[in-house]
């Protein structure tokens, strides 16, 4: 991965390769951390955070979800974000917020492990690849089934529960496929191992709802919004697999990956991506390069890099 100069953690701007955590950290043994994933855009009106709000809330929630104090409130550490994102110099970035039970006590209910938190950011490219956001990708049903609300908390987006999606990406890379599609208990389909899903067909765009077994994506809202705002009809409803191998259109989205089309699923030609997506897609373009006016209340002004050279420990 491309460093940055600074991580900040726990209230100080550490050097990149400085910011470190016990080897009995609770979090590295069981899993116990929230994080998210946000990108910043050099845009229109320079370096701006995608909904970075909606972002923060949704770390909190992880957080309440999974009984996890968080030391610092969300907007001390929005405020670091955007500092740390002017200090290392960056307008274009993936932001990663990471809330973790750290060390001080092993075992299940370690209540007096200390919740740690960290921010960093850097330079990451399309996720799924340049030629997939162009030309589509393909995808594969995965025989490992989305984790269910029986067991876990799907809404959630926890650090322990990426061992789900690290075995649907590793069986479908492994395999040749550059994305894997899970389906939950039911056999409905739920989403990529890193992005939600939506489905065209005869005009009408359908994805799971947002109380199915999914991450409710920040990306998702937001082509759900940009997709009735342009007159497409679009319904949240359960989804069979087999209108993955009979739909006209197939995209992927998230934070990472952003608005990619599917081009064949299971060896199933779906063909170049469609109207629909390619409408997604240039849209939601616009809005995180604030070129969409109607959608500029997304995006949180950073301000212009201002990189500093020496460590410091300024908290926040
Ligand atoms: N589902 C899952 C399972 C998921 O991990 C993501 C984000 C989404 C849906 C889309 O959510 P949103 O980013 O809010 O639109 N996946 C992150 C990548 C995970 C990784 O570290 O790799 C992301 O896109 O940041």
């Amino acid at each position: 991965m491309e460093k940055a100069e600074y991580i900040w953690q726990s209230g100080e701007f550490v050097p990149w390769d400085e910011a470190r955590v016990h080897v009995l950290s609770h979090g590295l043994h069981y899993g116990t951390g929230v994080f998210e994933g946000i990108r910043c855009y050099d845009g229109e009106q320079g370096p701006a955070i995608f909904r970075h709000a909606d972002h923060l809330r949704r770390l909190e929630e992880s957080a309440r979800m999974y009984c996890l104090e968080l030391p610092y409130s969300v907007d001390e550490i929005g405020e670091a974000t955007r500092e740390l994102i002017r200090r290392n110099g960056l307008r274009d970035c993936y932001i990663r917020p990471l809330a973790f039970r750290g060390y001080g006590e092993m075992g299940l209910f370690a209540k007096s492990a200390p919740v740690e938190v960290i921010i960093a950011v850097w330079p990451w490219g399309a996720y799924l690849g340049d030629d997939g956001k162009k030309h589509g990708i393909r995808a594969k049903v995965s025989s490992w089934r989305r984790i269910s609300p029986a067991s876990s908390i799907p809404h959630a987006k926890a650090s322990g529960q990426y061992l789900n999606s690290i075995l649907a990406k590793t069986e479908s890379a492994n395999a040749g496929y550059e994305e894997a599609i899970l389906l939950d208990e039911r056999g409905f389909v739920c989403e990529g191992s890193g992005e939600n899903i939506f489905v065209v067909k005869d005009g009408r765009v359908s994805t799971p709802p947002q109380v199915a077994a999914i991450l409710d994506g920040i990306t998702r809202k937001s082509v759900i919004q940009i997709l009735r705002d342009s007159g497409i009809e679009l319904v949240e409803r359960d989804l069979a697999r087999s209108e993955l191998y009979t739909a006209d259109e197939v995209f992927l989205c998230g934070t990472a990956a952003e608005v990619v089309p599917v081009r064949e699923i299971d060896d199933h030609p779906i063909g170049e991506p469609g109207e629909v997506s390619k409408l997604a897609q240039s849209r939601f373009e616009e809005a995180i390069y604030g070129r969409a006016p109607e959608y500029s209340e997304w995006l949180d002004l950073v301000g212009e890099p201002s990189p500093v050279t020496e460590p410091s420990t300024v908290s926040s």
